[in-house]
């Protein structure tokens, strides 16, 4: 991958396939006039489990890493702890570190250089007096109206909704000062916390920052909706090639409608960009579809634009653009899930992630009853947790995982 340095073009692929941009002259500022590498920052909440979703805002860090910037992917462990304990304490970490793993071996099957690449956890710095008091003086400064407003294309909205969900666009625009950048990227549905920190840092004292907004691509489920509830509408990331080609079968893809279309949409936001990435070359497209002689043969198409004019007139029929888009996908997949089978940690890290439960319950069969503290050999119970702590049960299995690097 060559890296770009004339200013007009590094601002050029910097903002390139975003839905918007607020403030971009901060960003030609530090290109033009300060001269230095522009710093930015992702943040991500590591919640569920990432899915193909994941490769589109791959594709904006490959840009920025190709542009010379300085890159930074927040691991947001307490904001995953805060949306309604989407992560619990007991396996945040470990996602937070799954994430990492994920995020990397993305950018390495898409051939992006990732050293200069930096990974920071969240409760690194969000636990320190100085955030905590700058949490305090915003708290000071921002209304419960505006901060629950910030927050309603984010948090998940519950009947009940708890404290943590005001507190959580506050501790986001205090990243980006605490992260020390002058950028902060996120798909269009971060706009109302981007603008909450526009508004408010300058009131504590901090610059305002540029925000960098990717469009919001339609996934595989109905309406091209992307739902927790509907598991063949997410397409996860270690997702087996016979999985990857049910789940694309089932996708949504009505005859005809480009619009809301989740296949062609990932072809358009994550296969073409790949590509030019690859190429380093702008606009261009190879996809084919390997269509039974009966139904007319083998197609390809080098422009987008064409396939959804075929797509759309009918000549390009769904079945046939799933099969190849199933294809696709196991493709793109196939060098991570060769990267996971290869990486014991990395395997490890995925069981603490998100088998902690099954390793539990296994154990929790296994376990002979409680006979009390007097009989012989109860010397070594554990002393029982303080009131109002859970006991934690670590298993052996995860006493023999070393997660902490
Ligand atoms: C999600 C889903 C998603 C993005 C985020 C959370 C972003 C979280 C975040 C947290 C702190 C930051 C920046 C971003 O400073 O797509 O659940």
């Amino acid at each position: 991958m060559s890296v770009v340095t004339d200013p007009q073009e590094q601002y050029r692929l910097i903002t390139k396939n975003l839905q918007e941009t607020l403030n971009g002259q901060i960003i030609k500022n530090v290109l033009e006039v300060e001269k230095r590498p522009v710093k930015l920052y992702w943040g991500t909440a590591p919640t569920g489990k990432p899915h193909c979703g994941y490769f589109v805002p791959m594709i904006k860090l490959a840009h920025f890493l190709k542009a010379g910037c300085e890159v930074t992917v927040l691991l947001a462990d307490l904001h995953a702890y805060l949306d309604n304990m989407k992560a619990p304490l007991e396996t945040v970490t470990h996602r937070a570190q799954y994430y990492k793993y994920i995020v990397k071996s993305i950018l390495t099957s898409i051939g992006v250089p990732i050293e200069k690449l930096k990974f920071v956890v969240g409760s690194s710095y969000q636990l320190t007096p100085e955030y905590t008091m700058d949490i305090f003086k915003l708290s000071n400064i921002v209304s419960l109206t505006d901060s629950k407003r910030a927050g309603a294309d984010v948090v998940k909205q519950v009947a009940n909704p708890l404290l943590s969900g005001l507190i959580y666009p506050l501790m986001q625009a205090l990243d980006e000062e605490h992260l020390g950048v002058d950028v902060q990227f996120g798909g269009v549905d971060q706009r109302k916390i981007f603008v909450l920190a526009e508004e408010n840092l300058p009131s504590v004292g901090y610059k305002k920052r540029a925000h960098l907004m990717n469009p919001m691509v339609p996934g595989l489920g109905q309406g091209g909706k992307m739902s927790a509830s509907d598991p063949n509408s997410k397409i996860d990331i270690l997702e087996t090639p016979k999985n990857i080609k049910k789940k694309v079968n089932s996708a949504y893809c009505a005859p005809g409608e480009v619009e809301g279309n989740g296949l062609i949409a990932f072809l358009q936001h994550v296969v073409q960009p790949i590509q030019e990435l690859k190429a380093d070359k702008e606009g261009v497209f190879d996809f084919s579809i390997d269509r039974p002689e009966q139904y007319g043969g083998p197609i390809s198409y080098d422009s987008i634009d064409k396939l959804k004019e075929d797509y759309s007139s009918g000549a390009l029929g769904p079945i046939d653009l799933k099969a190849g888009v199933a294809e696709k996908i196991v493709e793109l997949l196939e060098p991570i899930k060769r990267a996971f089978d290869s990486d014991p940690e990395f395997q490890k890290v995925e069981v603490a992630a998100y088998h902690v439960e099954e390793v539990k319950k296994v154990k929790k069969e296994k376990k002979p009853k409680n006979k009390g503290t007097h009989y012989p050999g109860a010397g070594k119970a554990a002393s029982p947790a303080p009131a109002g702590e859970p006991v934690k049960e670590v298993t052996e299995e995860l006493k023999e995982v070393s997660l902490e690097k």
